[in-house]
């Protein structure tokens, strides 16, 4: 059975998004793209329903329920109002625009804002899988010497030179964004956000966007808080 807890008190947000959405995803601490939909619910004041399934107990869900429900048979999955919502980044984008917040106001900011998003989506897949082959200690070792630094590097020279991210330390500068979700749960996952940020030493743009997502009010009390697994 997947262990079911429900966070925080309906709020206009939820009424904004039409509910209270049930997060379905697997029970990997406080990581993975089901976390971004849920790190986007605690910054944005959204309760929440927190469905988390073992990896143990994932396989038969999958083959006996989950696929009726998402044909492709991968979480996050969100129930909200009677509605399957599927795929994650589709669904952050789906929530902000409801909200009419975290993707930016005008055609520039949206298309920087899935530009940075974009680059994140190739970014996991490459670290999701060098991490979790069976060889993880060549492939997760060819990432972080390889991979890895392209990514970094690119993000850094995107955010520190293009005219929608330099006037604050968010994609958009000033304004959040769900893409600042994705960017910072990325660099969280990989280990780059602790330790002082070691893994970011190099990067001091991305170190200001984790450190600028980190302060945001609700994530911080969230991250102090005993729903932060780690
Ligand atoms: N593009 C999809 C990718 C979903 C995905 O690959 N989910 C992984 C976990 S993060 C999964 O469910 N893996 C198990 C499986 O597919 O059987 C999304 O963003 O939701």
């Amino acid at each position: 059975m997947p262990t079911t807890k429900t966070f925080g008190v309906p709020s206009p947000a939820n009424r904004a998004i039409g509910g209270v959405p049930e997060i379905h995803y697997f029970d990997s601490l406080s990581r993975g793209r089901g976390q971004v939909i849920r790190l986007m619910c605690e910054d944005a004041g959204l309760a929440y329903k927190d469905v988390r399934y073992s990896f143990d107990e994932f396989p038969s869900f999958k083959r006996e329920q989950l696929t009726d429900l998402n044909p492709l048979g991968s979480l996050p999955l969100v129930l909200l109002n009677d509605k399957i919502l599927t795929q994650s980044y589709a669904i952050l984008r789906h929530f902000a625009r409801q909200l009419g917040a975290y993707e930016g106001e005008t055609e520039e900011e949206k298309y920087w804002t899935d530009v940075i998003c974009d680059i994140v989506i190739d970014w996991r897949t490459k670290f999701v899988d060098a991490y979790f082959s069976d060889g993880r200690e060549q492939t997760y070792g060819d990432y972080c010497r390889n991979t890895r630094p392209v990514f970094l590097k690119g993000l850094e020279r995107h955010l520190e030179s293009h005219s929608t991210s330099t006037s604050g330390s968010f994609v958009l500068g000033q304004k959040i964004s769900y893409a600042d979700l994705v960017l910072y749960q990325i660099c969280h996952d990989d280990q780059l956000t602790q330790d002082g940020r070691a893994g970011l030493k190099e990067y001091p743009r991305l170190s200001q966007l984790v450190d600028a997502v980190e302060n945001r009010p609700n994530v911080k009390e969230f991250l102090a808080s005993d729903r932060y697994l780690g």
